[in-house]
């Protein structure tokens, strides 16, 4: 049982909700004049996404939102975090390329109506769906200077017409664009050096490190515009979202584990938060990637330092860390270390779920809140997306499947090792969005993963059914937040 918090201890305007994404929920893919997203292409290649599943039609979002926002309501959610779909309001992607007006208006009505059901919306400008024609104009992300240009306009174009939205994200996780779309491939546009998976070309002691500096350009670029021009007058705020993971040394007492551990942070979140706060990549990186990694102008580290008005975390998991004895691969992308979920004394990270990667680890957690804290100099956090997948869970029928008590107690388990964070450690946590909303396309793992606080029935008309999850969660924060 995890060690609940009794009394109200968040802030009276700490705010919680729910969180998922345009190609994940919307479906539509070829309505309303969107256009071709490098998603679309990876999910119909044959073999990259279990079952060859697409988001053709995912949870038909785009048709069904007023139920969504219905459901919202009764789930007493305050803030939705969702991500516009660049090829549906811009379908060729780029800055003279038309304006898809009925796209905007999908998004603008969507927000209106978030905002009369008293739902504060997350907008997220870019969570993994790049415009296909922008990958086919210049390689996407590859492009540094076509693509910092392209996201601008688009973004502008968003900060123009949606002027009351006050909480933007620039950037979903760009470490997921980057390594598992240019090193491994593994997601779009899945390119790496393998030729057999990927015969289009591909890099992988290179490309994703170009595209991670793309990704910190970009959002420098777009926080200066909002700066400069929009956030005064909307009062809003401005971030970009990284996910992490905590990593414990695999064996405490061996210095280079306790230093491979704090080397694999800095390679999956330092990479993107130091340049933000700090104005450059971590010196772990420079020695191991040498001149592999891309180097900050003079303007760029202008823009690209001081570029957060609040650090969105994504946080799932704990791993334990052993360094390695020999040289690292030219395409390694952890620091040269071996991740496990078993440490020396044996104990483990926590259960298995359906994702791989995943098990649960409350104090993980609080951990990680406190790292970000402490190196950044206490920022203001909104945890952006938390949640876990169960074993087996796309097997249970309904309605036994509503009983996910497994994914209610990660919940209550990490949403009070924050409560903790906050009230005994000093961390300025002040959001806190579950992920998902509802379940989803899981990208590669298609459907048969589920992460949803509420069941979609894909076999009846996407229709949805609120799963225990929905309710623990809300009966966390009621209990947590004070009432004055
Ligand atoms: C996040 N990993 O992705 C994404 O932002 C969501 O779109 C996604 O549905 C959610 O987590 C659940 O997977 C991740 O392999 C995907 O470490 C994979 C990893 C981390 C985050």
């Amino acid at each position: 049982m995890a060690a609940r918090v009794e009394n109200a201890v968040l802030p009276k305007d700490f705010i919680w909700g729910f969180a998922t994404a345009s190609y994940q929920i919307e479906g539509a893919a070829n309505e309303g004049g969107r256009g071709p997203s490098i998603w679309d292409t990876f999910s119909h290649t044959p073999t990259k996404t279990a079952d060859g599943k697409t988001g053709d039609v995912a949870c038909d979002s785009y048709h069904r939102w007023r139920e969504d926002i219905a459901l919202l309501k009764q789930y007493g959610a305050q803030a939705y975090r969702f991500s516009i779909s660049w090829s549906r309001v811009i379908p060729l992607g780029g800055r003279n390329d038309p304006i898809n007006e009925e796209g905007i208006q999908f998004y603008v009505d969507f927000v209106n109506a978030l905002l009369e059901a008293g739902i504060t919306p997350f907008v997220t400008l870019f969570h993994w769906d790049l415009p296909q024609a922008l990958h086919d104009r210049y390689l996407g992300l590859l492009n540094k200077d076509e693509f910092v240009a392209d996201f601008v306009r688009y973004a502008t174009l968003l900060f123009d017409r949606l002027p009351m939205v006050k909480n933007w994200i620039t950037f979903n996780e760009p470490w997921c664009s980057a390594v598992l779309g240019y090193n491994v491939g593994l997601h779009a546009p899945g390119r790496c050096s393998d030729r057999t998976k990927s015969p289009q070309g591909g890099d992988s002691t290179r490309e994703h490190l170009i595209a991670g500096h793309s990704l910190l350009v970009a959002h420098g670029h777009t926080v200066k515009v909002y700066r400069d021009k929009y956030k005064e007058k909307a009062g809003g705020e401005i971030g970009i979202t990284l996910n992490g993971d905590w990593m414990d040394p695999w064996d405490p007492e061996d210095p280079r584990d306790v230093e491979a551990a704090e080397r694999k942070l800095e390679f999956s979140i330092a990479w993107f938060a130091d340049p933000i706060y700090f104005g450059d990549y971590p010196a772990s990186m420079r020695k191991q990637l040498g001149e592999r990694l891309p180097t900050f102008t003079e303007e760029e580290v202008k823009l690209v330092k001081g570029s957060n008005d609040f650090y969105g975390m994504n946080h799932y998991t704990a791993n334990y860390v052993k360094h390695k004895d020999t040289p690292p691969d030219d395409d390694d992308h952890l620091g040269n270390v071996e991740t496990s979920f078993y440490n020396k004394a044996g104990d483990c990270v926590g259960p298995e779920t359906q994702s791989v990667w995943l098990r649960p680890s409350p104090v993980g957690f609080r951990n990680l809140l406190n790292w970000l804290s402490k190196r950044y100099n206490y920022p203001k956090i909104y945890v952006t997306e938390n949640g876990t997948s169960l074993k087996n869970e796309n097997d249970i029928p309904l309605p036994d499947v509503l009983n996910d008590e497994f994914r209610a107690e990660y919940f209550r388990g990490y949403i009070n090792a924050l409560a903790r964070a906050h009230n005994e450690d000093g961390v300025n946590v002040m959001a806190y969005l579950a992920w998902s909303f509802m379940d989803n396309f899981e990208w590669a793992e298609g459907y048969e993963t589920r992460f949803g606080v509420t069941y979609v029935d894909y076999e009846d008309n996407q229709k949805r059914y609120p799963k225990l999850s929905s309710k623990v969660v809300r009966e966390e924060f009621e209990r947590l937040i004070k009432k004055d």
